[in-house]
């Protein structure tokens, strides 16, 4: 049977709080705060695990190595010791050293997009790593995510990794959180609906005002659907509003979250409003003969658009238990904000909606770097026979659980200060950590230091 697996990212050893992320409210809030490393890992390990035991498959994708010693080599840095490497970038540039020890691909949903073998053109699953050119921290993802796929998705047979689309000024691509699959069920074909927030090629003249950046360019999600052979009529591009993206909706994740047929979204989360849904309901109806998507639309006077952003009401996980019965994964933020949970009650109570149960996590140390629940997985739809191509050490159940938290334990600090980041044994724990997480994973040397 072919069902949608969740790849969650594990927080890795130097999770930390360094305010990178301009147009990112909760990411800019925390700035300088101390992290809790080992707590962020295990309250990620708690959300799989949880969802495992619903019945969903559930998978994991490893950290990156941190800090990017390459990546500091890159900007300048020299030395045969990578202790003084590290004294001089945190003397010199200590932005650049947060920069490169960010372990921001933990937010998987920016890891890459991809496109199941029902839709693809040579009947494989195809995966483009985001470029994630509009922040640097995070532009230093792509090479390691793409070794990742590869070592996880490694079947020729039903695989296929296309590079980043290529990242100058204006082409960002932040992979899956702007991305959203359409369909009765996951063994149908889908509704690829791209979520952009400006057009690079664009006279500047129509480029939207903005306060905080776009990050998504629709020239990007164009080219990824192109490379993946995705039919035209299986493609909606729709625009994200302007003002959602300068409320600090700085992906699509943020404000929207669909799931089979149904798409819970703001009522302000598009630019063309109304009109976006109409013609994605057109869309859906013409590829499932008639079929119906339930757009489930939250009125700004429920749910402020402030209020979505600070509750990450709309980065919860819309999953499928049964047929036509889904529960949304949430963040405890949404039950600490009295409009919100309000909101959450009567949606769950509501029998217009397939959505029939709500599944709370703590997940603070992530969110306070604005990573909710569907930041931290990325979706893969896979048959069965696809499933069976996988390395058997990467699915979360009762035997790789218990491995992993105590993997957690024994490598990871229980809190981090930005003055730590210079520290060389939190490089040498790091990929000591790491060493030995390949193994547990039976994923062979992917790290740059493993070679
Ligand atoms: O890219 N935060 C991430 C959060 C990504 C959330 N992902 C999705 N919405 N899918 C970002 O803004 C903050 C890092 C720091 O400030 O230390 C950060 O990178």
């Amino acid at each position: 049977m072919t069902r949608e697996v969740n790849f969650d990212g594990l927080v890795g050893p130097t999770h930390n709080y360094a305010g990178l992320s301009h147009g990112n409210v909760a990411s800019l809030t925390h700035r300088g705060a101390v992290s809790r490393p080992r707590e962020a890992a295990l309250q990620g390990l708690a959300k799989m695990k949880a969802l495992a035991d619903l019945g969903l498959p559930q998978a994991i994708l490893p950290p990156h190595e941190r800090p990017d010693i390459a990546a500091l080599r890159a900007f300048g840095f020299s030395g045969r010791r990578e202790a003084d490497l590290l004294a001089a970038a945190a003397k010199q540039a200590p932005a650049l050293l947060a920069a490169a020890c960010s372990a921001s691909a933990m937010w998987v949903a920016n890891a890459a997009t991809l496109t199941p073998s029902s839709d693809s053109a040579d009947g494989r699953v195809h995966f483009t790593p985001a470029n994630l050119a509009s922040k640097l921290h995070r532009s230093l993802e792509p090479a390691q995510t793409a070794r990742s796929l590869r070592a996880i998705f490694h079947s020729e047979k039903h695989f296929a990794h296309h590079p980043p689309v290529p990242g100058a000024q204006g082409f960002g691509d932040e992979g899956a959180a702007n991305h959203t699959r359409l369909a009765p069920s996951a063994a149908h074909r889908g509704l690829h609906v791209y979520v952009y927030g400006h057009r690079a090629l664009a006279h500047p003249a129509e480029a939207p005002r903005l306060r905080f950046p776009s990050r998504q360019a629709l020239e990007a999600s164009e080219a990824v659907a192109r490379a993946h052979g995705l039919p035209a009529r299986q493609a909606a591009f729709v625009q994200q509003a302007p003002a959602a993206i300068d409320a600090g909706v700085f992906h699509n994740d943020v404000i929207s979250v669909g799931n089979d047929d149904c798409l819970l979204h703001h009522e302000k989360a598009f630019a063309r409003g109304p009109r976006a849904i109409a013609e994605l309901k057109a869309a859906y109806a013409r590829l499932h003969r008639g079929r119906e998507l339930v757009a489930v639309r939250v009125p700004a006077r429920r749910v402020s658009l402030a209020d979505a952003v600070r509750s990450y009401l709309f980065n919860t996980q819309l999953v499928t238990l049964a047929p036509g019965r889904m529960a949304l994964v949430a963040p405890a933020e949404c039950r600490e904000i009295k409009a919100v949970s309000a909101y959450l009650d009567d949606l769950i109570a509501d029998p217009a909606n397939p959505i029939s149960e709500l599944h709370v996590f703590n997940l603070r140390e992530s969110m306070r770097n604005g990573g909710g629940p569907a930041c931290l997985r990325l979706r893969v739809t896979l048959s069965a026979e696809e499933r069976a191509a996988l390395p058997p050490g990467v699915w979360i159940n009762d035997q790789s659980y218990p491995r992993l938290v105590e993997w957690v334990k024994k490598h990871y600090r229980e809190t981090l200060a930005p003055r730590d980041l210079a520290d060389p044994r939190l490089l040498e724990e790091s990929r000591r950590a790491l060493d030995a997480l390949t193994k547990l994973l039976g994923l062979g040397n992917i790290y740059p230091f493993q070679s």
